[in-house]
């Protein structure tokens, strides 16, 4: 059995971070490295799917609830429009392999996409 990650180390209570909002199967922390005025993770409890492609294959209805849970703390945190992004390998980002959504609002930042 591999080390837990860090997003299990933090639903653990071993690392502190606020868990802003929860619901059965989810949770949503702030990012520690904000890329926009609002930058808060959603994040499945479990750590069974490494990547959203894993996810949507194995448990289509937690990814609903994972977006659902980012819906409600874009409407809580910023003004309700989000950018929703998983960075999906290690060439696109990905540091953690435990899936998570990045809920980016509150303005997009300068050249961003669209
Ligand atoms: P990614 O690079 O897509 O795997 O995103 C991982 C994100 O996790 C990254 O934006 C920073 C965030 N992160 C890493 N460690 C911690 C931590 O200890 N606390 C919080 N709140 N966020 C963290």
């Amino acid at each position: 059995m591999s080390e837990p990650s860090i997003f299990t180390r933090i639903l653990q209570g071993e690392i502190p971070a606020e868990i802003i909002a929860e619901t059965e199967n989810a949770f949503a922390i702030r990012d520690i490295h904000p890329q926009a005025p609002v930058h808060l993770l959603v994040i499945p409890k479990s750590e069974q799917y490494r990547n959203v492609v894993e996810l949507a294959a194995g448990d289509p209805d937690l990814l609903a609830e994972l977006v659902g849970l980012a819906n409600s703390v874009a409407a809580e945190h910023a003004d309700g429009d989000f950018r929703l992004i998983f960075n999906t390998g290690p060439g696109a980002g990905q540091t953690v392999f435990h899936v998570h959504a990045h809920v980016l609002g509150g303005g997009l930042p300068e050249g961003s996409l669209g």
